[in-house]
């Protein structure tokens, strides 16, 4: 099952286990640890007097009392010295030890804080890399659901070189809702003025001749916003009743395909595509799963049902796991009935990731997340 970043106190989520950034006494303290003590009650507290205390990289297991989970795992992360003195390998030991411990108590979904990057100052952006590391390396050979949970979206933090990268990559590829749909609408207007193109000079499908014919009068980027907007509209239905607009066009007189036979031409489903995708890469199903950071479940639906409408996280989540170039990403995601444009920055921001061959979902969600959309995945 995959993990999750999610903006919520970790006091507020219903799982089976949270974990608390405790210090060595396990006897309360501030920040997270604070924050866990008084919403779980003085329970908690009676309970963690007798655990005789915690080391560094280890953790240990409580009832969660009033809270809404059933255990609290307190872990002790180092404190940052500097960073050569051995506080990543008890950082990740303590991501490590937590997730045993849940896994003993047979938890399917645990929520961690951002562990020593408070109070103990572990920087924000290499504890979250440790975190991310470590929560994928045992989803490998686990199924559960792991949430990292913010509390301060404004804290969050995602390698700064990125960060710019990105910013730059919207800056320059983002149109928003209102500009992008005032130049597409103005373009269609004029296209819709002028005459259709005839048929003998520009043959082909009715866009397409449309699009040689007015190619002139118009710039790529007012066709290219046009051809977007279409994509974006578009679902099977579309495609289905403008495959019925162009056999009218052609056959003007005489409509030979009926709406049947036109049903009876529906290619290969989304689910077909995923799972002929996935032999053709030689990937077995659950690797696919795996590194869509999708829920066995979910996908075990998808297997079965070849008309499974997926979401467009989802599907985008399957275009990367299969490692897709850009144009085979969009043809997967055409099959659910989505496409993705620049007027939308979570779309601008896969595009980006596609187009520099990074694949690696936890640090697009990371991505997603720094930039407030929503991630891959479930
Ligand atoms: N939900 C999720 N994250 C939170 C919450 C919350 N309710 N509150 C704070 N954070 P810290 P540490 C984030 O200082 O660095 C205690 O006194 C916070 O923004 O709680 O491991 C203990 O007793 C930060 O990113 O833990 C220890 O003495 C992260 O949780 C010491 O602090 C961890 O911050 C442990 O320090």
């Amino acid at each position: 099952m995959p993990l999750k970043i999610i903006n919520e106190s970790i006091t507020r989520i219903h799982c089976d286990a949270i974990v608390n950034a405790a210090n060595r006494t396990l006897l309360g303290g501030g920040g997270v640890d604070g924050a866990i003590h008084r919403a779980a009650g003085e329970g908690l507290l009676k309970e963690c007097k007798t655990l005789g205390g915690c080391d560094t990289g280890d953790a240990k297991i409580t009832g969660g009392y009033d809270l809404p989970c059933r255990f609290v795992i307190h872990t002790v992360g180092p404190v940052w010295h500097g960073g050569e003195n051995g506080e990543e390998k008890l950082l990740r030991s303590c991501y490590r030890r937590s997730l045993e411990l849940a896994l003993e108590h047979d938890c399917e979904s645990v929520a961690f804080p951002l562990i020593s990057s408070g109070v103990y100052g572990y920087p924000k952006d290499k504890a979250l890399d440790v975190a991310v590391d470590e929560i994928a390396k045992f989803l490998i050979d686990h199924d559960m659901l792991v949430y990292i949970a913010f509390f301060d979206r404004s804290v969050y933090c995602i390698d700064s070189d990125l960060y710019r990268k990105l910013s730059r990559y919207i800056d320059e590829n983002y149109r928003g809702f209102n500009e992008y749909h005032y130049a597409a609408h103005a373009a269609m207007a004029a296209a819709d003025a002028a005459p259709m193109p005839d048929k003998k000079m520009f043959p082909g499908k009715r866009s397409s001749r449309r699009k040689s014919a007015f190619s002139g009068a118009f710039s790529k980027v007012e066709f290219d916003v046009i051809e977007d907007i279409k994509d974006n509209e578009e679902n099977s239905d579309d495609i289905l009743q403008e495959q019925v607009l162009e056999a009218s066009y052609d056959n003007a007189s005489k409509v030979t395909l009926s709406l049947k036979d036109m049903l009876g031409q529906i290619d290969e489903s989304f689910s077909e595509m995923l799972l002929r995708k996935i032999d053709e890469k030689g990937m077995t199903d659950v690797e696919c799963y795996k590194k869509a950071n999708i829920d066995r479940k979910l996908f075990s639906k998808i297997r079965s049902d070849r008309l499974y409408k997926p979401s467009k996280p989802t599907a985008i989540a399957f275009a990367v796991a299969l490692e897709l170039p850009l144009e085979e990403a969009k043809d997967l995601l055409m099959k659910a009935g989505f496409a993705l444009s620049h007027s939308s920055k979570f779309d601008i921001i896969i595009e980006y990731f596609i187009n520099n061959g990074n694949y690696n979902i936890y640090e697009i969600n990371e991505a997603l997340f720094a930039f407030d959309q929503v991630t891959l995945g479930v």
